[in-house]
């Protein structure tokens, strides 16, 4: 991705993540994979590029990306601009909860989130911020979702989750999204491998490439152009 990144750097943008921090990925994986395959000065090279890294994006004014979700103490979109960056993610705050907050459809307003750290947000907070700010969709990731993508909030939050057979512990497919210049929207889907497939070949699966896309046109009868609409790719 960082080499994307280096090659389209006006094409190609990366949002952070809650592991793109060093504190998480020192425990995760990153950090042991970095030092087997190279060495730890890497992993820390890596760290002070995910201290710079953006933490939100806007597609066309009306689709407000990020990796967690909204923050009690996110009223507007100008919040977002005045983090300093690079900075390490905090145990508290904004920035900490556009990286680590969930929707949860059980509550209203903000909750607690049992991941112990960040909140969890419902309905109505969803379409209060979303309204608010003249936004039409939030798309983020951070939770396993069993088919690749889930909706939430009457299609007005999308959890995206690109990797299948998450971990080779899931029987999850992946999906990402793809927004076309009218913002009609398609899902590609990664399906995942039956768990006799995976054993065949065991965790370091070779995934069924082929996609297919997801469609969803009832959606799109209800909403007139340049808004995201939900459509066969
Ligand atoms: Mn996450």
């Amino acid at each position: 991705m960082d080499t994307y990144k280096i090659k389209y750097p006006d094409k190609f943008f990366l949002l952070r993540g809650n592991h793109e921090d060093a504190k998480v990925n020192r425990v995760y994986g990153f950090y042991d994979e970095c030092k087997r395959r190279f060495n730890v000065r890497l992993w820390k090279t890596f760290s002070d590029c995910f201290n710079c890294l953006p933490v939100a994006a806007v597609v066309d004014e009306k689709i407000f990306c990020m990796h967690g979700g909204l923050s009690p103490e996110l009223d507007s979109l100008n919040r977002i601009e005045e983090i300093e960056r690079p900075t390490e993610i905090p145990d508290s705050g904004l920035l900490c909860d556009l990286l680590w907050s969930d929707p949860d459809p059980k509550i209203q307003g903000w909750g607690l989130s049992d991941r112990g750290v960040a909140c969890t947000f419902g309905v109505d907070k969803l379409v209060e911020f979303l309204d608010k700010n003249n936004l039409e969709l939030i798309c983020r990731g951070h939770q396993v979702v069993e088919d690749g993508y889930e909706f939430f909030g009457q299609r007005r939050l999308v959890t995206i989750f690109s990797a299948p057979n998450y971990c080779g512990e899931f029987d999850n497919a992946g999906a990402f999204l793809s927004i076309d210049e009218s913002l009609l929207c398609s899902f590609e889907l990664l399906k995942a491998l039956d768990s006799k497939a995976r054993k065949t070949v065991g965790t370091r699966a070779s995934h069924n490439a082929s996609t297919s896309s997801q469609s969803l046109s009832n959606l799109s009868k209800a909403i007139s152009k340049k808004l995201p609409r939900f459509g066969s790719g």
